[in-house]
């Protein structure tokens, strides 16, 4: 503690969700370091996120960590794809596992961080007021942690509950005899509503753009497959990162043009039924880059869900017909189609008729009211910048990050933003982020940037930066890579068009996980090239 109560320490990294703990781990036998969290818990994403049916979509054996060997040959998961209670309860583990609360302080989120330019140092304050000095700032801050709640009016009349899905109580919440309205049908909405028709008195889905949904396919665990994974892990953990999202799930070789309807269609069925995720963006190798390919996917989807949802109307309602399969990241549902055939769930039509406010009872779209009693937003998040320009943040001359990234986020390599030096982030806008594996990928991000932390020790630097032409070069591939494929022609949290007003361009590098590797290992070697060290 030094004067004026300030503490002063090597490291402070922000959030203790996946990537944050294991910075915490890597980094505190050689420095000082010190964690900042906004949640009561550990989890990160799998903290906020406890909403009913919440659940990921990637294999667990392959969404945990890899550093410890012991770790992950002792930890069972009951399924394939974890629920978020399992993923909380893991987390919570390698917390206690590895001592890492003694580095946390929970409840107290970074609100504010100055970089004095005279001592090369990070000031941090946070909302408990405590008032940190160092000399590197991690932000493990999450790509989807700000959320985005619309700012309809009237919200201070209506009687009942309102709450965004990041706000779930940890108790949970008793639906039955309620009548619901849940906004939005993105990943969230699609998990939560099949769950929340089973107790509500009744259901109001209020959709603006239907989304592609695939059955996920989970199930208990298999002993075999886990005996497999385990036997092979560290080799498997490698092969994972040589894959373009650093997972081994089966990448696709045959074009969608090179084969008979019979066999596309016999391909596509496979892939529905597939207890994979992802399988029916993963049908053919051209799904992600060509339109006609990309077509005979949706069509196929378009017939799935006029087979499933019996009202004629309400099937073509959940027909995505604005933008290619793909394009938007693809759902994966339990019983969402299904869902519609009750008698008490409605679709409710939000393009045409717009919701324009709260009312006393409910809610008022341009075309009619609605009596509800609890209100669920599940309009998703301010992706990948939010959690960073939430925060105050002042760089070298003064400069805001919310202001330097006004039209859209400038990064290098994801990592460092030119005039604020000493401050990495992980998953960062322009990272491959949630197009890879985050966990494994997160652990990758970590030890790259420890590694350049450790070269500043050893080479006696004091202050690392990276340029605006550094910047602008990788803004330059990270657009080649996205404007090779589907994504150009839909509006998403990937490309900041989900936020009304939001600027910027495609903000996740989608070159595949290697590439991306590569070229952050060669920037170092290269002598540091993009970076400017003193
Ligand atoms: O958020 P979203 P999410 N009026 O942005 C609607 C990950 N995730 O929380 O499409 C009316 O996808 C919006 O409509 P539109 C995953 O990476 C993973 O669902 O913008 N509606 C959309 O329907 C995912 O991609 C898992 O027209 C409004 C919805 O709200 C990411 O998190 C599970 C509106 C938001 O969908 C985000 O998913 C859950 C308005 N004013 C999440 N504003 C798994 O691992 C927004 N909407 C399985």
């Amino acid at each position: 503690m030094g004067k004026d109560n300030i503490e002063d320490v090597d490291i402070v990294v922000i959030g203790a969700g996946f990537s944050g703990m294991y910075a915490i781990h890597r980094l505190r036998n050689q420095f000082n370091v010190l964690c900042f969290e906004a949640g009561d818990g550990v989890g990160g994403t799998w903290y906020w996120n406890r909403y009913p049916g919440a659940r990921v979509d990637i294999v667990s054996l392959e969404y945990s960590y890899g550093f410890d060997d012991a770790l992950q040959q002792e930890w069972h998961w009951p399924e394939y794809f974890s629920a978020q209670p399992e993923l909380e309860r893991y987390a919570n583990h390698v917390a206690d596992r590895f001592n890492l609360r003694e580095h946390i302080r929970f409840s107290n989120p970074v609100e504010r961080l100055r970089f004095d330019a005279g001592s090369n140092r990070w000031h941090v304050h946070t909302a408990r007021g405590d008032h940190v000095v160092c000399r590197y700032v991690i932000a493990a801050t999450g790509s989807l942690f700000a959320s985005n709640t619309p700012d309809w009016p009237g919200r201070e009349k209506f009687k009942g509950q309102v709450l965004h899905t990041t706000q779930w109580p940890r108790e949970g919440m008793d639906l039955a005899g309620k009548r619901v309205g849940l906004i939005g049908t993105g990943s969230t909405g699609i998990q939560a509503a099949p769950i929340i028709a089973e107790q509500a008195e009744h259901l109001h889905v209020f959709q603006r753009t239907p989304a592609f949904t695939m059955p996920s396919g989970n199930r208990p665990l298999d002993a075999e497959y886990e005996q497999a994974w385990k036997q092979a892990y560290p080799q498997r953990r490698k092969q994972m990162l040589n894959t373009w999202g650093a997972s081994l799930i089966e990448y696709p070789t045959l074009s969608a043009h090179d084969c008979t309807p019979e066999e596309r269609d016999r391909i596509l069925e496979n892939a529905w039924n597939s207890k994979n995720a992802f399988q029916l963006q993963l049908a053919f190798n051209d799904v992600m880059t060509d339109l006609a390919a990309n077509k005979y996917v949706v069509e196929f989807a378009h017939r799935k869900i006029r087979q499933i949802v019996k009202d004629p109307e309400v099937a073509e309602l959940l027909c995505p017909k604005t933008y290619p399969i793909g394009g938007k990241r693809l759902c994966i549902g339990n019983g969402y189609y299904e869902m519609f055939n009750r008698p008490n769930v409605t679709l409710v039509d939000v393009k045409s008729a717009p919701i324009v406010e709260f009312t006393e009872n409910g809610l008022r779209t341009t075309r009619k009211s609605y009596d509800l009693d609890v209100i669920i937003l599940a309009t998703g998040f301010d992706a990948l910048t939010g959690a960073l320009t939430r925060i105050d943040i002042e760089g070298l001359d003064h400069v805001k990050l919310a202001d330097k990234w006004k039209d859209g986020p400038t990064t290098y390599l994801g990592s460092m933003v030119a005039g604020f030096p000493n401050l990495f982030m992980i998953h960062g806008p322009m990272t491959p982020a949630a197009q890879a594996q985050m966990i494994t990928t997160g652990e990758w991000q970590v030890n790259w940037t420890a590694g350049i932390i450790e070269a500043m020790e050893r080479d006696g630097c004091t202050r690392i930066d990276t340029t605006q032409d550094a910047e602008r070069a990788w803004a330059d591939e990270v657009d080649a890579a996205a404007g090779a494929t589907v994504h150009r022609f839909a509006d998403s949290w990937y490309n900041g068009r989900n936020i009304d007003g939001k600027k910027g361009g495609f903000m996740i590098y989608i070159g595949g996980f290697p590439r991306f590797a590569d070229t952050c290992i060669n920037a170092i070697a290269n002598n540091h090239e993009g970076f400017v060290r003193v």
